[in-house]
């Protein structure tokens, strides 16, 4: 399959599952032939984004940095698959202006009370005790997308069925 490239934007809360999903979705898509990057906020904040910190304004930079790189591998006619909490609405509509009509948003789904209680890297409990300040669902604000192009509800789904939802969605949208 040759893809015409494109970005999809995985927005959702601290464990909501867009790391697993992005990376399952990459293997998936080189198995059908497509080419695809993964930018993932949690590593591109050890390299590229090291320089920012949580505020609303650094988040605002780290996804105007994630959009630009995604809109530069769109153009060589990868799938960027971008993971980023994202937490704004305002936020998703730069990457969304940056990246123009390749640009598709992905709302990956789960309730904060089970992110909450599945806790797989201990930062909620952290942030309950104010060890974290700003943390997304807890002390800074999380807008879920009202207009999402695809919503991958992790509550109710299988990793496998909300990755063959993905890549079908990838296929479907940027596949010539
Ligand atoms: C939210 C935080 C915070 C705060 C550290 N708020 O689930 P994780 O742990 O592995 O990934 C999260 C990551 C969020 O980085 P992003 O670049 O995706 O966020 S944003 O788009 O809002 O810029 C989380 C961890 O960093 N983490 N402190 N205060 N998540």
């Amino acid at each position: 399959l040759t893809s015409e490239g494109g970005v999809v934007w995985l927005t959702g809360l601290s464990g909501s599952g867009k790391s697993t999903l992005a990376s399952a979705a990459a293997k998936a898509l080189s198995a059908h032939g497509m080419r695809s990057a993964v930018l993932d906020g949690d590593i591109l904040r050890r390299g590229l984004n090291s320089d920012l910190n949580f505020s609303a304004c650094d988040r605002h930079e780290s996804v105007r940095r994630a959009a630009e790189v995604a809109s530069m591998l769109a153009n060589e006619g990868l799938i960027a698959i971008v993971a980023l909490i994202s937490p704004l609405v305002q936020m998703r509509a730069h990457a969304r202006e940056i990246i123009g009509d390749r640009f598709r948003e992905i709302y990956v789904k789960a309730q904060l009370s089970r992110c909450e209680a599945a806790d797989v890297k201990g930062l909620y409990a952290k942030a309950r005790r104010g060890e974290i300040a700003g943390f997304t669902g807890i002390s800074a604000p999380y807008e879920a997308p009202l207009d999402a192009d695809l919503v991958l509800d992790t509550d109710a789904q299988t990793v496998g069925q909300c990755v063959s939802a993905l890549a079908s969605y990838v296929e479907l949208q940027f596949v010539a």
